[in-house]
Parts: C-alpha cells; sequence; structure tokens
C-alpha cells in the first residue's frame, strides 16, 4: 500500500496532487491510504485512511467511508492500538520501533513490543519508524511480516530498488 502523507500543502494543492497519485496508484492496482483526511479520502475515492491520536476518531471515519474503506490508526503502545482495534481499525500502525528523522518523536519503543503486539491484537501490524534494510531482520525476529516505511524508500537514489529490497527480505 502506498500511504500519501503530506502535512504542508494547503487544501486545495492536497486534492489535486491525491487525485495526481490516485491516477497512478489505481492504474497499477495499489491501495492508497490518505494520511490524516477523511475528506479528501472520501473525495477522491481512495482505498481508505490512516488516523493519528489527533484525526478524526475510527468511529466516525467509518461513519464517512463505510464498511469497505481501509481504516488504519497510529498507536504507540499496546493499549492504544486494543482499542483503536475494538474501535473497528483495520490496521494499525505501531511505533516508532527505532530513532527516525522522518517525524518529532520522544523516545523509540524497540522491538520486542511487536511480539505483544502480535500476541494481543487480531489485525495486522504495521511497525513503522526508522526501519531500513540493516535493521529489518530485528524486525523479522519478532514474528513480524509487514513493515511502514518513509526514508528507507523515499531517501533511496533508486527507490524501485529500494523497496523491492525491503519486500525480498521479508518474503
Ligand atoms: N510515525 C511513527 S515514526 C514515523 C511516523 C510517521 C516516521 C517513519 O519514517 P521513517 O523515515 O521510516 O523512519
Ligand atoms: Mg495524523
Amino acid at each position: 500500500m502506498v500511504q500519501l502523507r503530506d502535512k504542508k500543502s494547503g487544501d486545495g494543492e492536497f486534492l489535486e496532487l491525491t487525485k495526481k497519485i490516485h491516477k497512478i496508484t489505481r492504474k497499477k492496482r495499489i491501495p492508497l491510504i490518505i494520511n490524516d483526511r477523511v475528506d479528501v479520502a472520501r473525495l477522491v475515492d481512495a482505498e481508505g485512511v490512516h488516523l493519528g491520536e489527533e484525526d478524526l476518531p475510527v468511529k466516525e471515519a467509518r461513519e464517512i467511508l463505510g464498511s469497505k474503506k481501509i481504516i488504519g490508526a497510529s498507536a504507540s503502545d499496546i493499549k492504544t492500538a486494543k482499542i483503536k482495534e475494538k474501535e473497528g481499525a483495520d490496521y494499525i500502525g505501531l511505533g516508532p520501533v527505532f530513532e527516525t528523522g522522518s517525524k518529532e518523536i520522544e523516545k523509540p519503543l524497540g522491538v520486542e513490543i511487536l511480539k505483544e503486539a502480535k500476541r494481543s491484537l487480531k489485525i495486522p501490524v504495521f511497525p513503522i519508524g526508522g526501519i531500513n534494510l540493516s535493521n529489518l531482520d530485528q524486525i523479522i525476529s519478532t514474528g513480524t511480516k509487514r513493515i511502514a516505511v518513509i526514508s528507507a524508500i523515499f531517501m533511496a537514489e533508486d527507490v524501485r530498488k529500494a523497496a523491492q529490497e525491503l519486500l525480498e527480505k521479508l518474503k
């Protein structure tokens, strides 16, 4: 899946960008998840949204988007993740697992929490935060098969190759 995350553009600009990107992801049959913006997700008929603590609650987002859309939620502890699951989230983004330069964070969680997440949640969990090809083994060793990354792909010279290498290792 591709998540569109843009906290800087104005609404109109963001809507246009979303439409452009959705055209591409549709062609490739890649689900597009819009970060934060349930209204924009609804407008462009994106495949889903991703919601953090400061965004609309999962329940209300579900009322707007309906049962067929993907709703992901952020959590940085198991208790929150369980609540989001109960509220109807389809997946959890759990982190930051490692130090990251892509978001202001307090302290990374470490990988041990991923084992607990696996035990206590039914929905898929995507670890996020500082994950790259060189620390991916630590993630995989917890039994996790999914990841969410920003810089490991977008800071790479060859984004396609970077994504493929991560995928290969996960497989
Ligand atoms: N949420 C928790 S960490 C993070 C977000 C959005 C940033 C992840 O970026 P990177 O570059 O993969 O560390
Ligand atoms: Mg958010």
